[in-house]
C-alpha cells in the first residue's frame, strides 16, 4: 500500500480549528470530512447528466482547499483500481471483473490529503470512454471535459503503449475548444480564448498500464517523461491523415504545459488473480507494479496542486460543489460551460455571504463590547471603527472578484445603517438614564416647591441654592452619556416658570433686583442653550470624521487586497506568456524540421537541375521565413489585445471609483453646507444678543468650513490621492507586464529572425 488508510473511515464533520489571518478573533471552520466509501457525484442516466445532491452535501461541508485528481480513459483499463490505490485502499471504487463497463458517470471520494495539512484530496473516477454499449459519443466528450474542468491533476489512463491508436483515442482533447469556454464575451477569438485555458487547466499525467516494452530510444535509455514527449512530437508531412494524427499531439502540448508519464507493469501475471484484483493481498502483487504505483502515488501527493481558478482563486470543497452544479447545468441546457461565468457566479454568491458574515460579526462585536450609554460620542465612534475594521477584514478574507467593489460598498452601507442604529440607542439610553438621575436628585427640590417652601421672603435665593445643588450633584453622576447637557437643559427650561413665580413672590427683593435677576436667568438659559448647540456641532464634526475614517479604512484594506491580487495576476500573466512563447518555439522547431525534410526531398529529386534546386530551396526558405514572421506578428497582436483589455478594465475600475467618490464628495459638501448654515444662524443670533466675542469665534469657524468646502469642491484633496494610488496599482501591473513581455518577445524574435 502506498499510504496508510485514512482513519477514522467515517464521515465526520465539524472539528474546529482557529483560522489564522484575522486579527484577534477566533474563527472556526468545519474540517476533516472523511468518506468511508466513494459516492456518485455526477450521474449519467440514459445519457443525461445529473448532480447527486448527497455528494453536494458532502462537498458543502468541506471548507478546506482541495487537490482534485481525475482519471479518464478507455473503459475496462484499470482506472478504478489505480484510484483505489491513491486512496490507500483495495476496495472503494467498484471494479467488476467482466467486460461490461463498471463505473457510470463520475464518482467521488474525499479523503484527508496524506501530505498537505488542512487539504482534502478529492478523487474523481470517471466512466470509461468508448463503451460500445453506449449510444451517444457526445456523452463521453462531456465526461472528459468535466474531468478537465474539475481536476487539478488529470490522469489519462491507457493500456499497452503510447502509439498512434492511443493518441487517436485521445481525440477528446481536440474537442475541448468546442466544449469549454474561458471567456463569456462572444466576441473573444477562439484561439485567444483557448490560450486562456492554460492558466486553469490541470497538470496532465499519462498512466500507461501493462507496459511491456523497454524504455529505450535509438539504443539509449530514456525516462518515462521522455517517452511521452517523444510520442507527442509532431509528425512531419502535410497529408490529412498526418495532420489528423498531429492534432491530439498539438492539443496536449498546447493545453497541458505541465506533463508527466508513468508506466506500469501488470499488477499480476496470474490471470485468475487479475480477475479478482481487489482481493489480492499486497504481497502477491508484482514487485515492479508495487514500486511503480508507489512512485505514481507519491508524485500525485507531492506535486498535485491545489485546484485554483483564474487569478489564484483557491477551490475549496464547497466551491467545487458549486462548480459541478454550474457546469452540469450549462451542459444540460445545451450551453458550453464557461469558466468566466462560473467564477462570476461563484463570486456573487460568496461575496453576498461575505457581506452577511462581516455584518453579523460587526453587530456581534459591538453588542459584546458596548455598554450604553457611552460616556462620549467619540467613545462609541472609536469602538465602531475598531469593530468595522475587523468586519472589513472578514469581508476581504471571504470575498473575491468584487468587481467595482459592489459588495464592499454594500457592506459599508449596511454597517453605516447599523452604526446609526447604535448611535440612536446610545442617545435613548443616555436620555433615559439622565432623566431618571435628575428625577432622583431633584425630588426634594420639587417637593419644596410644591410645599411652598420658597414662597417666603428670600425664597428666590433659597430656590437658586437648592437648584444649584441639584446641578452640582448631577454633574458628579458618572457616565451620563451624550444627552447629559441636553437633558439638564430641558429640566432647567421646565423650571423657568416656577422660578419666575418664586422670584415675583419674593418680598425681600426690590423691583430693580427682580428685573436684574430675571435678566440673569435669561442670560444663563441662553448660555446653556448655546452649550447644547456647541456640543451638537462637535458631535456632527466627530460623525463626519468617523465617516471619513471608515472610508479610509475601506480604501486601505482594498489597497492591500488589490496588491495581493496584482501579484497573482502578474504571476498568471507571466505563466500564460511563458506558455505562448513555448508554443511559438514548438511551432518554430516543427517548421524548421519540415524545411529540412523538404530540402532532402528536393536534393534527391533527379528531375530537377542544380539551378532549379537552388531556386526551389531559396523559395522554400523565403516561405518559411514569411511563416515565422506571421506567427510572431500574431503573437504580438495577441499580446497587444490582452494589454488593451487590461487597460480597459483598469479604466472601468477607475471610472466607477471616481463616480462613487463624486457621490460621497457631494454628500460631504451638503453636510458642510448644513453646518455652515446653522453656524451663520447662531452667529446672527449672537450678534443680535450682543455676544460679540462668541460671534467672532464663530466667524473663524465659518471661515474654516468655507475653506474646507472650497478644497472639497476643488477635488484636489483625498479623492485624487486615492485615485492616484489605485492608478498606481494598475499602472504598475501594465508597466511590469508589458516590459517583461516585450523584452521576451524581442529576445525570441531575434532568435527566430
Ligand atoms: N491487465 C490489467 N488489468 C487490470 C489492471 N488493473 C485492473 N485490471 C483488471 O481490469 C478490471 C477492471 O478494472 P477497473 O479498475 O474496474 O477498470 P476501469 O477502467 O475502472 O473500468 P470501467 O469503470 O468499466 O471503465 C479489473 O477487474 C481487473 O481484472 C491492470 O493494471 N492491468
Ligand atoms: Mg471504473
Amino acid at each position: 500500500m502506498c499510504i496508510c488508510p485514512p482513519e477514522p473511515l467515517e464521515m465526520t464533520a465539524g472539528s474546529h480549528i482557529p483560522l489564522s489571518g484575522f486579527s484577534g478573533l477566533q474563527v472556526t471552520m468545519a474540517t476533516d470530512i472523511t468518506m468511508k466509501t466513494p459516492i456518485c457525484l455526477v450521474e449519467n442516466w440514459e445519457e443525461k447528466l445529473t448532480v447527486n445532491p448527497k455528494a453536494l452535501e458532502i462537498l458543502n461541508q468541506i471548507s478546506q482547499p482541495v487537490v482534485v485528481v481525475a482519471i479518464v480513459g478507455l473503459y475496462r483499463t484499470g482506472k478504478s483500481y489505480l484510484m483505489n490505490r491513491l486512496a490507500g485502499q483495495n476496495h472503494g471504487f467498484p471494479l467488476g471483473s467482466t467486460v461490461q463497463s463498471q463505473t457510470k458517470g463520475i464518482w467521488m471520494w474525499c479523503v484527508p490529503h496524506p501530505s498537505k495539512p488542512n487539504h482534502t484530496l478529492v478523487l474523481l473516477d470517471t466512466e470509461g470512454l468508448g463503451d460500445v454499449e453506449k449510444g451517444d459519443p457526445k456523452n463521453d466528450s462531456w465526461i472528459f471535459a468535466l474531468a478537465v474542468l474539475l481536476s487539478s491533476a488529470f490522469v489519462y489512463n491507457s493500456l499497452g503503449t503510447i502509439n498512434h491508436q492511443a493518441l487517436e483515442q485521445l481525440h477528446y482533447v481536440t474537442e475541448l475548444t468546442e466544449l469549454i469556454r474561458a471567456k463569456s464575451s462572444p466576441t473573444s477569438h477562439e484561439v485567444e480564448d483557448s490560450t486562456e485555458f492554460v492558466s486553469f487547466f490541470p497538470d496532465f499525467i499519462w498512466a500507461v498500464r501493462d507496459f511491456t516494452l523497454e524504455l529505450k530510444l535509438n539504443g539509449q535509455p530514456i525516462t518515462e517523461d521522455e517517452y511521452l514527449e517523444n510520442a507527442l512530437k509532431l509528425i512531419p508531412g502535410k497529408n490529412p491523415r498526418i495532420e489528423n494524427s498531429n492534432k491530439p499531439r498539438t492539443c496536449i502540448r498546447y493545453f497541458f504545459p505541465k506533463r508527466k508519464c508513468f508506466v506500469f507493469d501488470r499488477p499480476t501475471s496470474d490471470k485468475n488473480l487479475l480477475i479478482c484484483i481487489e482481493e489480492v493481498p499486497e504481497d502477491q502483487l508484482e514487485l515492479n507494479f508495487k514500486v511503480q504505483s508507489k512512485k505514481f502515488c507519491s508524485y500525485i501527493f507531492t506535486h498535485g496542486k491545489t485546484k485554483t481558478l483564474r487569478q489564484g482563486i483557491i477551490v475549496t470543497g464547497n466551491r467545487l460543489g458549486r462548480l459541478v452544479e454550474m457546469y452540469v447545468d450549462a451542459i444540460n441546457s445545451g450551453a458550453v460551460p464557461c469558466l468566466e461565468n462560473a467564477v462570476t457566479t461563484l463570486a456573487e454568491r460568496e461575496n453576498a455571504a461575505a457581506v452577511q458574515k462581516a455584518a453579523e460579526h460587526y453587530l456581534a462585536l459591538v453588542a459584546q463590547r458596548v455598554r450604553f450609554p457611552t460616556d462620549t460620542l467619540q467613545e462609541l465612534l472609536d469602538l465602531h471603527a475598531a469593530c468595522e475594521r475587523e468586519a472589513i477584514e472578514i469581508f476581504m478574507e471571504h470575498s473575491f472578484k468584487d468587481d467595482n467593489q459592489k459588495f464592499q460598498k454594500k457592506l459599508a452601507e449596511t454597517i453605516e445603517k447599523m452604526k446609526e442604529e447604535f448611535l440612536l440607542q446610545n442617545e435613548e439610553a443616555s436620555v433615559k438614564y439622565c432623566q431618571a438621575e435628575l428625577k432622583r436628585l431633584s425630588a426634594s427640590l420639587m417637593e419644596s416647591i410644591s410645599r411652598g417652601v420658597f414662597s417666603a421672603p428670600g425664597g428666590h435665593r433659597l430656590y437658586l441654592e437648592a437648584r444649584k445643588k441639584v446641578e452640582e450633584e448631577y454633574e458628579l453622576v458618572p457616565r451620563k452619556g451624550v444627552k447629559a447637557t441636553e437633558v439638564l437643559q430641558r429640566f432647567l427650561e421646565s423650571q423657568a416658570a416656577a422660578e419666575n413665580s418664586i422670584l415675583q413672590a419674593d418680598k425681600a427683593l426690590s423691583d430693580g433686583e427682580k428685573a436684574l435677576a430675571a435678566e440673569e436667568a435669561k442670560r444663563e438659559a441662553a448660555e446653556k442653550e448655546r452649550e447644547v448647540l456647541r456640543q451638537r456641532e462637535q458631535e456632527m464634526q466627530q460623525k463626519i470624521e468617523a465617516q471619513e475614517r471608515s472610508f479610509q479604512e475601506n480604501i486601505a484594506q482594498l489597497k492591500e487586497k488589490m496588491e495581493r491580487e496584482r501579484e497573482d495576476l502578474l504571476r498568471e500573466q507571466e505563466r500564460m506568456l511563458e506558455h505562448k512563447l513555448k508554443a511559438t518555439e514548438v511551432l518554430q522547431t516543427f517548421l524548421q524540421s519540415q524545411t529540412a525534410t523538404e530540402n532532402s526531398i528536393l536534393q534527391a529529386d533527379k528531375a530537377l537541375t542544380d539551378a532549379e534546386k537552388a531556386l526551389a530551396a531559396g523559395e522554400a526558405k523565403r516561405e518559411a521565413a514569411e511563416k515565422e514572421r506571421e506567427v510572431l506578428r500574431q503573437r504580438e497582436q495577441e499580446m497587444q489585445q490582452k494589454m488593451e483589455a487590461q487597460e480597459r478594465s483598469f479604466q472601468e475600475n477607475i471610472a466607477q471609483l471616481k463616480e462613487k467618490m463624486e457621490r460621497e464628495r457631494e454628500d460631504l459638501l451638503r453636510e458642510q453646507e448644513r453646518m455652515l448654515e446653522h453656524k451663520l444662524k447662531v452667529q446672527k443670533d449672537m450678534l443680535t444678543e450682543g455676544f460679540n466675542k462668541e460671534a467672532d469665534m464663530l466667524h473663524k469657524e465659518i471661515n474654516r468650513i468655507t475653506e474646507d468646502m472650497a478644497a472639497i469642491k476643488n477635488q484636489e484633496g483625498w479623492s485624487s490621492a486615492i485615485l492616484s494610488f489605485v492608478g498606481g496599482i494598475f499602472g504598475s501591473v501594465l508597466g511590469r507586464l508589458s516590459k517583461a513581455g516585450i523584452s521576451r518577445l524581442l529576445r525570441l524574435s531575434r532568435r527566430i529572425l
